[in-house]
């Protein structure tokens, strides 16, 4: 079953049991980000909302990229290929396809007509700012190389044509802004919501070219896009929904707090604000959120673009990696690497090469092959049954980590930690695994 932007998607899903449609009336506010974030953290299907209590009827979606078996769908691939499948696509991207018109353009809303009240955008938690559009991948472009860039900033809602944009000091999109800004240039963004999940994948990592490409080579071939109607930009053609506009030179704002993906809130920001110039939408469209600080949010910005690395880093250092992972619980700061070993000292080897990936792996956890590294209980077992904590457990004090983990001071460093939870080879034939075998439940609970 072939895809080409969120709809073909929602259709695999459906077809999977991946998604379920709740009728019922849901408060856009609080209640249905609650639900689905419930559903995520339960495992299963995520949910779409068609009666969210909005005037535009417009339906709400959210958690299509927070389940490896769905991130598996969209990249249409097994789990344990999805690294694999990453690795490749960064290293070939296919450049996208201009088309005349979007579909994006059979509703364009401008001047008078802008007014973000019409799209249902939920608060999603009672402790965040207000109202903000998470699940949207903003478009911009470099006024150097006109490069385009994909990522992600969450947008608040400042009125009826204004957005607070909070950038972090180093993406790409940031230096761009900042070019525009000192030549007293509006800069001109567009963020695309509801998209084909390939992009949502490839607009979370980071590289020097433009992320459709990474779009495009998991796709397999280019991925439309169109000019959009107020901006000099290039946006999915099939996107369900595209806000369009500038930020204005010079002007701040208070922004946040929002829930970030270490599981915390963070402080506020004061940061830039655009004005919005049009709202395009196709017939129906479908407003896409991400719920903040979800295993989604981690899935896509931590996990999803940096498990290649880490497989290529610990890879390095032993031949005997059978499967490396970020763990979505963790925000992304635990790695789980499965280790076949043949030297007693591999493991810590390994976890040493794991804390080296990124600055944000903390902890570096190394399992036997037995252990399933998707697994939490299988990790918590190995972790309990086979650690030695004084022989087992080294850490690396004052190392540089991220500075929105809450262990680290003033100037971002922290404790790593890296544990060898693979069995000792002295006492692998006193002590065995318990196994069952295998059983397909769907044969035995109708
Ligand atoms: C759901 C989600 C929300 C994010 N929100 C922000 C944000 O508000 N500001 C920011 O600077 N980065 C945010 N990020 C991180 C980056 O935008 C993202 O990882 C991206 O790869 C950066 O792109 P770049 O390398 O082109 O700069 C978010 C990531 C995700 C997945
Ligand atoms: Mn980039």
């Amino acid at each position: 079953m072939s895809f080409r932007d969120l709809r073909g998607f929602l259709d695999v899903l459906k077809a999977s049991n991946q998604i379920i449609q709740i009728e019922r009336p849901a408060k856009l506010d609080l209640e249905a980000p609650a639900v689905v974030q419930a559903l995520l953290v339960k495992g299963g299907p995520t949910a779409i909302f068609t009666n969210p209590d909005h005037p535009s009827g417009i339906p709400l979606v959210g958690g299509i990229l927070g389940s490896l078996p769905r991130i598996a769908l969209a990249m249409e691939c097994t789990i344990p290929d999805i690294s694999n499948r990453m690795e490749e696509a960064v290293a070939n991207p296919v450049g996208s396809a201009r088309v005349t018109r979007g579909a994006f353009m059979d509703h364009v809303l401008t001047g008078e007509q802008v007014d973000l009240g019409r799209l249902p955008i939920p608060m999603h938690n009672a402790g965040d700012g207000g109202k903000y559009i998470t699940g949207g991948v903003m478009i911009s472009k470099d006024p150097q190389t006109r490069r385009q860039n994909y990522g992600y900033n969450r947008l608040q809602v400042q009125g009826r044509n204004r957005l607070a944009l909070m950038m972090n000091a180093w993406r790409h999109i940031n230096r761009f802004h900042q070019a525009a800004e000192q030549a007293g240039q509006p800069f001109p963004i567009c963020m695309a919501i509801g998209l084909d999940p390939r992009i949502m994948i490839a607009a979370g990592v980071r590289v020097e070219y433009d992320e459709i490409g990474i779009a495009g080579a998991l796709r397999g071939e280019p991925v439309e896009v169109a000019p959009c109607a107020t901006v000099p930009l290039e946006a999915p053609a099939f996107a369900e929904i595209l806000i369009e506009g500038f930020v204005v030179p010079g002007e701040r704002v208070d922004e946040g707090p929002l829930a970030e993906f270490t599981g915390h809130y963070g402080e506020g920001y004061r940061t830039p604000v655009i004005e919005v110039t049009a709202i395009c939408h196709r017939q129906n469209p479908i407003f896409q959120t991400i719920i903040p600080a979800s295993f989604e949010h981690v899935y896509i910005g931590n996990i999803v673009p940096r498990e290649p690395m880490l497989r290529q880093f610990v890879s390095h250092v032993s031949p005997n990696v059978k499967a490396v992972h970020l763990t979505p619980y963790s925000g992304g700061f635990m790695a789980v690497i499965q280790v076949d070993k043949k030297n007693e000292g591999e493991p810590k080897n390994v976890a040493l090469a794991a804390l080296m990936t990124h600055v944000n792996i903390k902890m570096a956890v190394i399992v036997g092959p037995d252990v399933d590294i998707h697994n939490p209980a299988d990790i918590l077992w190995a972790l309990s049954t086979r650690v030695d904590w004084s022989r087992d457990v080294f850490t690396v004090p004052y190392a540089q980590g991220m500075e929105n983990d809450p262990t680290t001071d003033a100037s971002g460093r922290h404790t790593k930690v890296g544990i060898d939870a693979t069995l000792a080879k002295e006492k692998a034939a006193d002590y065995r695994r318990v196994v069952y075998p295998p059983v397909d439940l769907g044969q035995w609970i109708p």
